[in-house]
């Protein structure tokens, strides 16, 4: 049956038809006609945040850990640019993200209206596809339309920006659903079987696989055709930043994180191999190092859904379109279905020889001081595998990513591509919301804490007991650490002197309505982190005084090349580049 309401009706009622239960948001003129219907819908939760960066990073951790679309809402101008880094962030780590943003009265787009900006224009390079709606009778099918390229293929971004009049005008509301009008879109989902073959041949015959496991991996619910796959082959396993958890840490057959800050076994089995099994991964820079030198001897068979990531960075001899779910399923299949079985023990003897000379490791401190890494081990062994992690950008996200231990798929969510200072706190509150059963952590650095944290106010209003772990070592840490190493300890403008409690992070968490905590100790550490997990009423935040100069190791200094990798500081190379 059809029926007869506002523009801002109609988008409502197709929210509500798409399955959205959450919006975060902050109302303004343009958007306005829009927040009334959402003040009367039963199905459709607005949750009022304090800055639209902190809704489109909510609606990112909502997305990341429900599977579902995560959905923002702004006003045009300055509501709508706020918006951009979210947008960008969800762009580069493939996040399903509907970002809604009213618009100036389209008779008056073009005369720099008041907040008139062109987001659609600003948002094209960031967005899977974006769109202007200026009439009513467009919003249902658009909105339709928007979430399906949000959530099918490569997962991303989708912009629907909307003007005012056309919020305003009356319309009549479709049969749902309407028929979309999206006649060039059509993700490969299944992958070809000539190149499956091609894969398994290869697999076979080679000496030094490695299975390259990225973000895609987990996107495609795949983790367990990736642990049968795995375990049927033998062979060793590395998992990009976004692929935490995707294979267990604790599988004997996982070499860790490659790249940058990855571990020697894991940067080894990259480097050292014959053949690159990539799954979901996008040859990153901050995997491969210098391009011209990454994995001289590999072969390269790369798997994704999106063709054009396809020999981008590094050419694919077999390459395979399709959804990682598929094409592990069938490489399963095609490697049984071969006669021959790879022989990779010599191919071990080297690894095991990696993990076991060097294993991840830092140093404690003479003075009694807390050490980062430290608070990262008893958190993962306090908190479990259950429990969801975010974090901020720097090197607590580092030693995040390298000593908490994932067990299992999605359960840390962090800025990988864009690397955005800030995205922790609301990204943590999004999951929270989205997986209410879920014990949230978010990790977050002293500097990316002030960027983002009015969202504790959100948190506490609304009722989301995030816990907020702020390693606090009063400086840009990761900043600091370049300075550090490669521009003569000079330290220019990385200083936060927050040692001075400016601002008092546990009297922050007070004023936001939330619990604060201090940790100076190492003895303290667990008695602070138990006391964090007895408390699920209120949001709580510890502030983890650590010491200043903890490294992120190893590191594969940013344009060199993986063969110089360095285990610690002042150590000789690992390995020689012609083995
Ligand atoms: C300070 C800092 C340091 C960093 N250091 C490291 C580091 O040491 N190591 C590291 O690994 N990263 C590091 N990163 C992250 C890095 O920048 C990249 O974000 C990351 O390496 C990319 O991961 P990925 O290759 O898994 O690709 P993702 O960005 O996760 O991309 C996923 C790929 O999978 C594809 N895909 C999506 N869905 C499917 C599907 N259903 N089926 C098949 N394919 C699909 C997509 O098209 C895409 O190509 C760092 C980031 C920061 C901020
Ligand atoms: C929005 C933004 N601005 C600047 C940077 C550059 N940057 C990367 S890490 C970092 C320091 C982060 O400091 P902090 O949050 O204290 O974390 P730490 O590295 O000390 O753990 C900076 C400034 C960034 N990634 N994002």
């Amino acid at each position: 049956m059809t029926e007869q309401m506002t523009g801002a009706q109609a988008l409502v009622r197709a929210l509500e038809h798409v399955g959205v239960d959450t919006v975060f948001g902050i109302p303004g003129g343009a958007i306005l006609p829009a927040y009334d219907p959402l003040y009367d819908s039963v199905k459709v939760r607005h949750v009022l945040v304090r800055h639209e960066q902190g809704a489109g990073h909510a609606a990112q951790g909502y997305a990341q850990a429900t599977g579902k679309v995560g959905v923002c809402m702004a006003t045009s101008g300055p509501g709508a640019t706020n918006l951009v880094t979210p947008i960008a962030d969800a762009y580069m780590d493939s996040v399903p993200l509907v970002a809604i943003t009213g618009q100036v009265a389209s008779g008056a787009i073009g005369t720099d209206a008041f907040q008139e900006a062109d987001i659609s224009g600003i948002t094209m390079p960031i967005t899977k596809h974006n769109f202007l709606i200026t009439h009513a009778d467009d919003i249902p099918r658009t909105i339709l339309e928007a979430f399906h390229i949000a959530s099918t293929g490569r997962p991303g971004p989708v912009l629907v920006d909307i003007s005012k009049d056309a919020l305003q005008a009356t319309t009549t509301f479709p049969n749902w659903p309407p028929a979309m009008q999206l006649p060039g879109y059509r993700p490969v989902t299944r992958p070809h079987s000539k190149q499956i073959r091609e894969a398994a041949k290869l697999i076979v015959e080679s000496k030094r696989p490695v299975l390259y496991v990225g973000g895609g991996v987990h996107k495609a619910g795949a983790a367990p055709q990736l642990l049968e796959f795995a375990e049927l082959t033998g062979i060793p396993v590395v998992t990009t930043l976004m692929a935490r958890g995707t294979f267990p840490d604790s599988h004997p057959q996982h070499m860790g994180m490659p790249g940058m800050h990855g571990s020697v076994s894991a940067v080894g089995a990259l480097q050292k191999s014959d053949l690159i099994i990539g799954l979901g991964v996008r040859f990153d820079d901050r995997v491969t190092g210098e391009l011209s030198s990454f994995a001289p001897f590999a072969k390269v068979v790369h798997a994704d859904i999106d063709p054009a990531e396809i020999s981008k960075n590094r050419h694919a001899d077999v390459p395979i379109v399709g959804d990682c779910k598929e094409v592990i399923a069938e490489l399963v299949a095609a490697v049984r279905a071969e006669e021959r079985k790879g022989d990779y023990a010599e191919w071990w003897n080297l690894l095991s020889g990696y993990k076991a000379t060097y294993p991840l490791g830092y140093d404690e401190f003479e003075d009694g001081s807390l050490a980062p890494q430290y608070v990262m081990e008893r958190l993962g062994a306090i908190v479990g595998p259950d429990a969801l992690y975010t974090a901020g950008v720097g090197q607590h996200q580092m030693w995040a990513a390298q000593f908490i231990g994932y067990e299992k798929p999605g359960t840390f969510i962090n800025s990988g591509g864009a690397g955005t200072m800030g995205f922790a706190v609301p990204a943590a509150m999004g999951a929270k919301m989205g997986r209410p059963d879920a014990v949230v952590w978010a990790i977050d650095g002293d500097g990316c804490f002030q960027m983002t944290n009015q969202e504790l106010a959100t948190c506490a209003l609304e009722g989301v007991p995030i816990k907020v772990a702020v390693i606090n070592n009063g400086n840009l840490g990761m900043v600091r650490q370049w300075q550090t190493l490669f521009y003569n300890e000079r330290y220019s403008n990385t200083d936060l002197q927050t040692v001075r409690r400016i601002p008092d992070f546990v009297k922050l968490a007070e004023a936001y309505g939330c619990v604060g905590l201090r940790c100076e100790r190492p003895e303290d550490v667990d008695a602070t982190i138990k006391k964090a997990m007895e408390i699920n009423d209120v949001p709580v935040v510890i502030d983890f005084v650590v010491h200043q100069d903890a490294m992120v190791w190893p590191m594969v200094a940013a344009g060199t090349s993986n063969d110089d990798i360095k285990y610690a500081r002042d150590m000789a190379p690992v390995w020689d580049s012609e083995e």
